[in-house]
């Protein structure tokens, strides 16, 4: 029998336990520089070299003219993990002797956000046709670092990127995320963390689903009741909230950014219950219906029969047109299952007309396409088969279409039947599943040169948090922006499973809460 006192061996053991660890932080794992072929979305065209780069910690980045704002993001974004100064030279001297440089350089195969990134031992060169493009860059230069790089405080290095060269530009202009703001309501500090992280897989366009039958969501000063009485609940019966219109512009500056274009949509003529219910005048009985914080669809609907709508209409959509520099204003249009086609028709041509009057561009769900669209008037596609009448007849006029079937583009459905949040109304959606189509041959009888691109929804009947969207939006948002971005010929999910699977220990340094899907092989 042992002489020794029990707690005396379990303070020994502590103290070797300690000791392991003091040894395993005296000699770190060395961060090694991430291979081309980890990078999300695909770049077009990448070739690796044997040299490396180190970002030391005198390293300046040289970004003049229209590059220096892109140069400053780069900076700030490389300053917490390195610890490092990373001054920003605006002066073109700086071009020849700073070991990062961001150069604007016409490119005409690059495109508005193409670009080109050289990497050997001595430096680091991004050059694009526009700032936009070497914005796109950095997303990509940042996953050439390894994953510490994201980490907000300082981490040890070393800051290799390994020698190559990429060439890169997007199969699609439109590659979106949207976020429901009106069944659950999120507040700005959410949005901009969203923006921050779909910036990384070069999204750039986020739709905010501004009001619903639960919420409605933006300060509009010629109908103040609807934020204030219209957006004082949601779904589950909390308090809800709205953005002030100084809010909504700061999230769009926020956004602009990022070189994301911030969608508003107002819903209508159905999912319109929040304003319905705030100024009596706008239903057809002229009686207000009590708030709604259910989960049901297709039982509200605007008075389109009524002058007082449609002046309704110009003043809320002349409001946002004028807080909103983007081209688009999303019209919604979806399951208007309370108005008939004989009122939703005439009411969708006059809609988008009064978005045209007030300089923008109407988007809307695909159900408009059984209106008369104006040939700019967009479509965005939500059905969960390819095949679909009034597309197929507005596709033949010319519509062109952002695709988000609900089946593969949702957000807001279940990996599994075991996904504690989400819907499964339009099936199940794992990894593999996001990815395995696509968005060029999708659609039946709409041309490829008709999609604009894809947009990943996330409905938020059952979201109420951060955690839960990041947890609903990736991998899967990230896979959706490689269908929106990469080039057909990258198309194979045995080679992007890898790539993806580089993308966890990134997650898990930034603390998004991601799906860890057993379908990927993640990356420790
Ligand atoms: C549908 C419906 C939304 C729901 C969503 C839930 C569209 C375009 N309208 O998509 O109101 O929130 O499904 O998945």
């Amino acid at each position: 029998m042992s002489t020794i006192p029990r707690r005396l061996v379990v303070a020994a053991a502590a103290i070797t336990m300690l000791g392991t660890a003091a040894a395993a932080q005296a000699a770190p794992v060395k961060p090694k520089a991430v291979p081309y072929a980890s990078v999300v979305p695909a770049p077009a065209w990448a070739t690796q070299a044997n040299s490396t780069f180190t970002l030391g910690s005198g390293a300046r980045i040289a970004a003049s003219g229209q590059a220096a704002s892109v140069g400053n993001y780069l900076a700030s974004v490389l300053r917490p993990a390195t610890g490092f100064a990373l001054p920003v030279d605006q002066a073109l001297w700086a071009r020849a002797v700073d070991p990062i440089q961001l150069q604007i350089a016409p490119n005409a195969t690059l495109g508005d956000e193409g670009y080109q990134l050289t990497v050997n031992a001595t430096s680091v060169v991004l050059t694009a046709n526009k700032p936009a493009g070497l914005f796109e860059g950095v997303q990509t230069l940042r996953q050439l670092l390894p994953a510490s790089i994201d980490a907000s405080t300082k981490q040890p290095g070393p800051w290799q990127i390994q020698g190559g060269k990429i060439t890169d530009h997007p199969r699609f202009g439109y590659r979106g995320a949207m976020l429901d703001v009106a069944r659950h309501f999120f507040g700005v500090d959410t949005v901009k963390t969203y923006i921050d992280e779909i910036a990384r897989y070069k999204v750039n366009t986020l739709h905010l689903h501004l009001s619903d039958d639960q919420g409605w969501r933006l300060q509009i000063n010629s109908w103040p009741k609807l934020a204030t009485y219209g957006g004082s609940t949601q779904v589950g019966g909390g308090a809800g909230g709205y953005y002030t219109q100084a809010q909504y512009k700061d999230i769009v500056a926020y956004a602009a950014s990022r070189y994301i274009t911030i969608i508003p949509e107002i819903d209508m003529p159905g999912h319109t219950n929040a304003a319905l219910a705030s100024y009596a005048e706008l239903n057809c009985n002229g009686v207000a219906p009590p708030l709604y914080t259910g989960t049901d669809v297709g039982f509200s609907s605007l008075c389109t029969s009524k002058d007082i709508t449609y002046k309704f209409l110009d003043d809320v959509i002349g409001e946002i047109a004028a807080l909103t520099p983007g081209p688009y204003i999303h019209i919604g249009g979806d399951e208007a299952q309370s108005t008939s086609d004989a009122d939703y028709k005439p009411f969708i041509a006059k809609v988008q007309q009064i978005v045209a009057n007030h300089g923008k561009t109407a988007i809307g769900w695909h159900d408009i396409s059984k209106a008369d669209l104006l040939p700019s008037t967009i479509g965005q596609y939500w059905d969960t088969t390819p095949t679909n009448a009034s597309v197929q007849a507005a596709a033949k006029k010319g519509t062109h279409f952002v695709l988000s079937p609900a089946n593969l583009a949702y957000l807001d459905m279940k990996y599994t039947e075991q996904t504690p949040l989400g819907q499964d109304w339009a099936g199940l959606i794992e990894a593999k599943d996001a990815y395995n189509w696509d968005p060029g041959n999708y659609l039946t009888g709409v041309k490829a040169s008709q999609v604009n691109g894809v947009e990943g929804p996330l409905w938020t009947e059952t979201i109420v948090k951060l955690a839960d969207i990041q947890y609903m939006a990736f991998p899967r948002l990230a896979e959706l922006a490689e269908l929106g971005w990469s080039q057909a010929s990258t198309h194979n999910w045995t080679t992007f499973k890898t790539r993806l699977a580089a993308q966890g220990p990134r997650w898990k340094v930034q603390g998004v809460n991601f799906y860890a899907s057993p379908q990927v092989p993640w990356a420790k």
